[in-house]
């Protein structure tokens, strides 16, 4: 009998017997060495290559606890939405996603294809490496794999299976707690504030009832408003780069959710960068993150509109002046979701690298202030963003202000 018939959590030993046992891709006499790189916040990722480094493979699999907290209990299926979302982004947005080579409901893992010759975006970013096409990727990758997912396009019936396939709470609940509550009210006494900015956060965060008012909007928007299938964790460690080629990975949030989210995400981790990149005093890196800002949401624009026109099927959607009106919704969600984005990765348990880097403490406290008052800016005003240029000036604006 197999010992991969009941679940375990496997070493890099037992990774090896599990790909040469499980799949096609390794001979049982390949002589194979395995290492386990994961470097998320929940799963465990391994990489298996032969001995003549021609051939390998990741195997990604699901633990019982996120490895970012013993207290965060998660049941192990979650591997199954990833591998179906792949596998969707792979059909939708053609090589913008990692080929699945297997998935395994009992092992609660999955076997995808090696990205080892591209580099995890934030990793990029943080040596300030620019990557000239990925606005161009990152735009086209969001209007190809949300739009086909809304009602505007599907079949209604069937989106509302779809809806429930995808429903994923524990996941969902991660989102809620750590974007939309614990920034604002630290019940769970998870939050971890820099201390010299301590003060000056809680005054800004903690004690801003209107902010707090705009969160809990954005909050029941984020659990009742079923738009498309969303990635759900868009952020550049979810992200594989060379100068060339954007692959997305790690889709395991994702659910039928606001369109905002994804490109939400993508816009706070930008500014990130670009603000780690002004307290280092790299201009042309600071310049081509704020233009990439800018192109993702002209691009996403552009694409959006034209792909709405080519593939509309909803009869009331074809009104003149809906397509306009959703897209402003978007794009609302879009800056709000950033704001929020912005907020819990300086106040909250999951911290970005891009700033906890930054090793001079008050070069530090100056990006964090002006991630705080960009993101105050986007979600209190989030309905007059509507273009790229909007989106940076309010950037470089809080940039300009902050000490
Ligand atoms: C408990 S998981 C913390 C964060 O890591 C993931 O990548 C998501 O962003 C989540 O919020
Ligand atoms: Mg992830």
């Amino acid at each position: 009998m197999s010992r991969f018939e009941k679940y375990f959590l496997m070493n890099n030993e037992d990774v090896i017997e599990y790909v040469k046992e499980k799949t096609d891709f390794f001979q049982l006499d390949d002589v194979l060495t395995c290492e386990e790189i994961g470097d998320g916040n929940l799963n465990y990722v391994f990489h298996v290559i032969d001995a003549s480094g021609k051939k390998s493979v990741i195997v990604k699999q699901a633990g019982g606890t996120a490895r970012i907290s013993e207290d965060i209990k998660l049941s192990t299926n979650r591997i199954k939405i990833e591998s179906n979302v792949l596998m969707l982004h792979g059909k939708f947005a053609n090589g913008y996603a990692p080929e699945v080579y297997l998935y395994d409901d009992v092992m609660n893992c999955c076997v995808m294809e090696d990205l080892s010759d591209h580099t995890i975006l934030r990793e990029g970013l943080i040596h300030f490496n620019i990557y000239p096409k990925l606005a161009e990727h990152l735009s086209t990758f969001m209007v190809q794999t949300l739009l086909p997912t809304t009602d505007v396009m599907m079949e209604h019936k069937e989106k509302k299976e779809q809806v429930k396939a995808y429903i994923n709470p524990e996941l969902c609940e991660i989102s809620e707690d750590l974007v939309f509550s614990e920034p604002f009210i630290d019940y769970n006494r998870r939050n971890d504030l820099f201390p010299s900015v301590e003060e000056w956060l809680k005054k800004e965060v903690y004690e801003d009832e209107a902010l707090r008012l705009e969160a809990a909007k954005m909050k029941f928007s984020f659990m009742t408003n079923a738009q498309a299938l969303i990635h759900g964790d868009l952020h550049t460690g979810s992200v594989f780069v060379t100068e060339v080629s954007t692959k997305v990975i790690d889709p395991e949030f994702a659910f039928y959710g606001p369109i905002g989210y994804d490109v939400g995400n993508v816009i706070a981790h930008l500014v990130f960068a670009s603000v780690r990149g002004e307290a280092y005093e790299k201009t042309d890196f600071t310049n081509w993150a704020k233009q990439t800002l800018v192109d993702v949401v002209d691009q996403f624009n552009e694409k959006f509109a034209t792909y709405w026109e080519e593939h509309v099927t909803e009869i009331m959607a074809k009104q003149p002046g809906f397509q306009t009106w959703y897209l402003e919704q978007v794009l609302a969600d879009t800056a709000g979701i950033a704001g929020l984005e912005l907020i819990r990765r300086i106040v909250g348990l999951a911290k970005v690298k891009d700033i906890t880097s930054i090793d001079d403490t008050t070069k530090r406290a100056r990006a964090e202030k002006i991630c705080i008052t960009y993101a105050k800016d986007l979600i209190k005003n989030r309905n007059h963003f509507k273009t790229g240029t909007d989106f940076v000036t309010a950037l470089t604006s809080a940039m300009n202000k902050t000490n």
